[in-house]
């Protein structure tokens, strides 16, 4: 197995997040894919490589051209209104809700932000570009190597993508890297991918991305949004659009569910990926089901891991993994490598 890891990853580092009126250090740092470097370095995992390099039109495939140019100008921007935020990181505190115009692109700066946001507990720093779109390149590097018939590969990106929508950033999440790499394989001829959501958090995004689409299968295990993050998105009764109707399943757990009832939902989303004819599978690997995450409330255990690993792999079909969430800092590392190290045993 490859893994395509992104070396600039930790250009993105965020001081801080808003939680509960108050700014706190934040949970996504760079030290998360350290761990699982090393733990896959420890294990002599395959090869590791950084990513393929990619134009700006290969992200254009899911994100849209005005969001993507203020992704690539806002720290510029951000420095132009005053040469001491140098050592501020950008955090957007107004937003366009219901009954707000979004077409129009306003010149106020913060109100840019929050046109192109959702939350403000997803930090921009000077490096976050550079670091979202070498991780971008992991993912679509990670999804050629299936187009040139390997079983598997790993993009080990931060930060993650999956609330990343087409035109906003939010989660921690930028662009949606297993988007991208859903698209690039459409793209090169396999007519049915699906994608399969198994961080603690509802995929928001590429939820959003693919819902009218029937050539995309989106599948998500995730906490109840009626009380975990995104909250506004991910209940059971979300099942596509149009052309997209029946190509989206969510399967909502409660706080504290532990691995017997979690890998059931895995066994049944990968049973109705496998009835949708899926050619290929993009797994948004998120570690925080782990009992010992800080801010999730499953209570998967290291050794699960191993099991997810097999039953991934059982599913037999080309799959590219990609990094998402998982903040128990210490334990990513082990627990994301038992899911790698089990898929290539099985
Ligand atoms: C990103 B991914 C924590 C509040 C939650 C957002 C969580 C984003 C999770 N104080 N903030 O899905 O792991
Ligand atoms: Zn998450």
């Amino acid at each position: 197995m490859i893994t395509y890891y992104n070396h600039l990853h930790a250009q993105h580092q965020g001081k801080v997040e808003m939680f509960r009126g108050a700014l706190v250090p934040c949970f996504e740092v760079p030290a998360r894919a350290d761990h699982v470097l090393a733990e896959l370095q420890r294990r002599g995992l395959g090869t590791v490589e950084p990513p393929h390099p990619f134009d700006d039109a290969a992200l254009e495939t899911i994100h849209s051209p005005r969001y993507l140019r203020f992704l690539a100008t806002a720290w510029d921007q951000w420095m132009a209104l005053d040469p001491a935020n140098a050592d501020k990181d950008i955090l957007p505190s107004v937003w366009p809700t219901r009954t707000f115009r979004t077409d129009v692109e306003p010149d106020n700066f913060a109100a840019k932000v929050g046109l192109y946001s959702y939350d403000a507990g997803s930090p921009f720093t000077a490096g976050t570009w550079v670091a979202a779109r070498a991780g971008a390149h992991c993912a679509l590097s990670a999804a050629e190597r299936l187009v040139r018939g390997d079983r598997a590969a790993f993009a080990l990106s931060r930060p993650p993508g999956h609330h990343a929508g087409a035109d906003f950033f939010g989660g921690y999440c930028f662009l949606n890297n297993a988007a991208l790499a859903a698209q690039h394989l459409r793209n090169a001829g396999m007519a049915k991918v699906a994608v399969l959501d198994i961080d603690y958090h509802h995929g928001n995004g590429t939820q959003a991305i693919f819902y009218d689409r029937p050539d995309v299968f989106f599948a998500s295990i995730h906490g109840d949004p009626h009380t975990e993050y995104p909250f506004y998105l991910g209940h059971a009764d979300e099942t596509g659009v149009g052309a997209g109707q029946g190509a989206n399943l969510n399967i909502p757990l409660p706080r504290g569910t532990g691995f017997a009832r979690w890998s059931a939902a895995l066994e049944h989303s990968l049973q109705a990926i496998q009835r949708f004819g899926a050619d290929a599978l993009v797994v948004s690997l998120g570690m925080d089901t782990f009992e010992g995450d800080p801010i999730s409330g499953f209570t998967l255990q290291s050794a699960d891991y191993l099991a997810v690993g097999q039953q991934l792999a059982a599913a037999g079909l080309p799959t590219v993994l990609v990094f998402e969430g998982g903040y128990a800092v210490a334990e990513v590392g082990v627990n994301a490598v038992n899911v790698l190290e089990a898929f290539f045993k099985a």
